[in-house]
């Protein structure tokens, strides 16, 4: 819905937050440092692919590769579709390529803004979101990780710590599974428990990093119908263990689908608990780049987002 992001802006403007800038065209070499290269073409190609039959409707998955089947790259569009997602919830229709090309280059242009000009945060509008989507799988309606593609080209920019903190009601499995042995991006997530919520098969506690990353991914799953209390005691750890990384830089994937009247969700914040924790988030007092995930509640959407990039401007 691109009426999602006509409201986030709106907010933005009328709270004359900071200049709106267009992103810049990247190069295809900075998706592949962290997605595998035939995943890319695979996006990059499906629609065309997909429609050379005369199909019109959108492209979405008819199987999945469970336990006991076989781990094959199928050669039809119909069986790649399946092979490369992981939900039947995020159709390829004519204009995916170029809207989830866009938003990664939104998320790499504001990491180069963010270092280059020294600013002490950018909000990358990114649309659509990323964080469900891993190397080689999309879902969730992601299809890039635009949080961990700013992320690692923040790392490849020099930072050598970089910290991914998702705020997003869901858990980010994409950020999580592309990092996860590795120490030099912590990945935090709170997010409603997979027992009960999408994405279902990962973001429990004891996810805790594998190899060299052991001890630098932390999750804090929380029931359904938490409210802000709940919350922010887990945050407030989360924040105590990202305080320890002292990370260079700090990315967070900003979705705001913990609101109380989300419609897929199952937290009770309030509007004014986002002020809270813009302020929070200012102090760990790290150069901050704020990316853009869920929320559906669409009239509060862009107040709450602003409320929060309001909370850690003026704590800044
Ligand atoms: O953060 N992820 C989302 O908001 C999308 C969840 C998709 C559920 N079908
Ligand atoms: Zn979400």
């Amino acid at each position: 819905m691109p009426k999602r992001a006509d409201l986030v802006l709106d907010q933005v403007k009328q709270r004359a937050l900071g200049p709106v800038e267009a992103p810049e065209d990247w190069p295809l070499e900075a998706l592949t440092r962290v997605h595998d290269r035939d995943y890319v073409d695979f996006l990059q190609g499906a629609w065309a692919e997909w429609s050379a039959d005369g199909r019109t409707h959108d492209a979405l998955p008819l199987a999945w590769s469970v336990r006991g089947l076989r781990d094959l790259v199928p050669q039809s569009i119909m069986g790649r579709l399946s092979y490369y997602s992981f939900d039947a919830g995020t159709p390829i229709t004519a204009g995916t390529w170029q809207a989830v090309k866009g938003s990664a280059d939104v998320a790499l242009s504001g990491q180069e803004r963010l270092v280059r000009e020294g600013h002490r945060a950018v909000f990358s509008l990114c649309r659509p979101p990323g964080h469900h989507a891993a190397a080689n799988y999309y879902g969730g309606y992601c299809f890039l990780n635009n949080a961990a593609i700013a992320a690692q080209a923040l790392r490849d920019g020099g930072a050598e710590r970089v910290a991914v903190f998702d705020v997003d009601y869901h858990h980010g499995n994409g950020t999580q599974s592309i990092f996860y042995d590795r120490n030099d991006v912590f990945f935090a997530s709170v997010h409603g428990d997979p027992h009960e919520n999408f994405p279902f098969f990962l973001g429990h506690a004891d996810e805790t990093g594998s190899g060299a990353g052991e001890g630098f991914n932390a999750n804090w799953p929380l029931p359904w119908g938490s409210g802000f209390e709940v919350w922010q005691e887990a945050f407030n750890q989360a924040l105590g263990r990202l305080r320890d990384y002292a990370p260079d830089v700090l990315v967070i994937s900003l979705g705001v689908d913990t609101f109380k009247d989300d419609p897929i969700s199952g937290f009770k914040l309030e509007s004014d608990d986002y002020f809270k924790i813009g302020r929070a988030l200012a102090g760990l007092n790290r150069p901050t780049l704020f990316i853009m995930e869920g929320g559906y509640a669409v009239e509060e959407i862009g107040i709450n987002t602003v409320n929060l990039l309001t909370g850690f401007e003026e704590a800044a």
